[in-house]
């Protein structure tokens, strides 16, 4: 039987939110490890992300020190097949730990797989000799043919070498929803996460130019049954009651049953608050109502931009009158959103940056006013951080990742990438930049535009003395 480790690296070292990263589980390992056992193998999990800001102890660990640690924990158990996942920020840190890995045990073969290497797999294999397999978008039916000595030539999805030349074999099939497991919650120690998301699909058939989803998972969505959903809400609560549930859904709006199937289990559960996601077009008022009657306190939604011609432009799938239409609806039925906006896109400029901060401020003015009537209220349910983090809108900067249209076409997107060290994609950092305005000016408005919800929150009478929290101006 052969034994597997899947591994999760640490993050590169950032101030504002390591913490908060590192408690939530590595979902993508835990659905492979769930589809490797059910097939009868042995499976480990290490998260080493989780190791690097341990709760409680908040002992921070330097990459150095986990290399040494996923030594040990190699020899130890001599696994057959490593697998190690790796986002673009996460990829170099990835990179390092597979090296460790195969130095620990050089007779293991060494796989990578996930958002940034399913784009990048000939570049990591020439930088990587240590690694031996890429794999290309979903890795579960990849990583049993691995394991179970499937020839590499009939395997989907595999990237390798072949003497001097890289072989890619064709892609694979996506998984049904049948075909999707559980996520092995239970094989980690589920008392040191804090948060746990609820993902009820998987891939996207929107075509957002800077998101590299689509074409991960092959331009395919497919929804999860409800109740599978619930039974994972279980099996996570089982081993951790205390745990924060984020009910991710960009189509919480396109089939009701299964979206109030869901609510009514959360709501039954009186789990108390827990936040959810989704796309503006994704929502109705009957989807706001029962997300209110189950108990959730905030809504992220990813706005992008106050922009029409930006929203058009990178394919966003709304429009500007979607973005204020939900703000109303919020604000109509007295509940929270935090609004995402990405500054620096294709297409802005300055008129469009300034459209995009009255757009988010126009969304604070909803929230900030729904938080003055019932600030009490809030209070009793959550600490004024949290209130401050669920009602204000949050601009990010832009990393256009591999896989993303952008990237591909940077030309097209008039748009200029600096560099690829793939650290720096943290979208907080600046790493390219459209051609009608410069990076240095997108910085310099963000930090305005971060000041402006402040003032805003400031006109409300709310006290922003505690705005610093999570702050990343
Ligand atoms: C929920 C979520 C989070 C949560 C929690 C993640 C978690 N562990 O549960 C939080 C809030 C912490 C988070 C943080 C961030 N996230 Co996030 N997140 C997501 C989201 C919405 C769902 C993740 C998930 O559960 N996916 C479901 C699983 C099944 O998919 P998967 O992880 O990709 O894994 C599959 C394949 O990739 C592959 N695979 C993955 N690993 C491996 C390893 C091996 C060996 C093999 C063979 C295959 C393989 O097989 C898996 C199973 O099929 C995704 C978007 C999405 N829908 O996937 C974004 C996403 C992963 N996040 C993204 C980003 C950018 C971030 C942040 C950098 C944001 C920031 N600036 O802080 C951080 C850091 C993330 C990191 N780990 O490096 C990007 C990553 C893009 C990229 N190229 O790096 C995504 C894809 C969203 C997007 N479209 O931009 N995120
Ligand atoms: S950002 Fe766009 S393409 Fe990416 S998952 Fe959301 S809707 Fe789909």
């Amino acid at each position: 039987m052969a034994k597997i480790l899947l591994i999760d690296p640490p993050f590169p070292e950032r101030p504002w939110d390591i913490n908060w990263l590192t408690q939530f589980p590595p979902k993508g390992l835990m659905y492979i490890a769930a589809y490797l056992r059910n097939a009868g193998l042995k499976v480990g999990i290490l998260d080493t992300k989780q190791m690097q800001y341990e709760k409680p102890s908040l002992l921070r660990r330097s990459l150095k020190e986990i290399q040494q640690l996923v030594k040990y924990h190699v020899k130890k158990e001599a696994p057959e097949l490593i697998g190690i996942t790796s986002t673009t920020i996460s990829y170099i840190p990835a990179t390092q730990i597979a090296r460790a890995a195969k130095e620990a045990l050089p007779s293991s073969k060494i796989v990578i797989g996930g958002a940034h290497v399913t784009f990048t797999p000939h570049q990591t294999l020439k930088e990587c000799p240590w690694i031996d397999f890429v794999v290309r978008g979903e890795g579960e039916r990849p990583m049993l043919q691995l394991a179970t000595g499937i020839k590499i030539d009939n395997i989907e999805g595999l990237t390798y070498r072949k003497g001097k030349e890289f072989v890619d074999n064709p892609a694979g099939r996506s998984l049904s929803p049948d075909e999707i497991p559980l996520p092995a919650y239970d094989m980690l120690d589920m008392r040191k996460y804090s948060y746990v998301v609820l993902m009820c699909t998987r891939g996207c058939p929107h075509e957002c130019s800077f998101c590299e989803l689509p074409s991960l998972h092959n331009r395919k969505i497919r929804f999860r049954q409800a109740g599978h959903i619930l039974q994972e809400l279980e099996l996570a609560l089982s081993l951790n009651p205390g745990l924060e549930i984020r009910y991710e859904d960009e189509f919480m709006g396109s089939d009701m049953e299964r979206t109030s199937f869901i609510l009514d289990a959360i709501k039954n559960k009186g789990l108390g608050q827990f936040r959810a996601a989704t796309r503006p077009d994704g929502l109705n008022e009957e989807v706001l109502k029962k997300l209110q009657a189950a108990g959730c306190t905030n809504l992220y939604i990813g706005m992008e931009s106050g922009s029409e011609d930006i929203l058009s432009f990178n394919k966003r799938g709304f429009g500007v009158k979607k973005i204020l239409e939900i703000a109303e609806m919020f604000r109509r039925n007295g509940m929270l959103f935090h609004g995402g906006f990405i500054l620096g896109l294709p297409g802005e400029n300055h008129d469009t940056l300034r459209q995009t901060l009255d757009v988010a401020l126009k969304c604070c003015d909803a929230t900030f006013s729904v938080v003055k009537e019932n600030f009490d209220a809030y209070l009793e349910k959550m600490p004024f951080k949290l209130i401050v983090e669920n009602s204000r809108a949050e601009f990010n900067l832009l990393a256009p990742n591999p896989g993303t249209e952008i990237f591909k076409n940077p030309e097209k997107f008039r748009y200029r990438i600096f560099h690829n060290n793939w650290e720096l994609y943290d979208c907080n950092t600046s790493v390219g930049e459209p051609y009608d305005v410069s990076a240095g000016e997108v910085e310099i408005f963000k930090k305005k535009a971060f000041r402006a919800v402040q003032d805003k929150m400031k006109t409300y009478g709310l006290p922003v003395d505690w705005w610093d929290y999570g702050y990343k101006g």
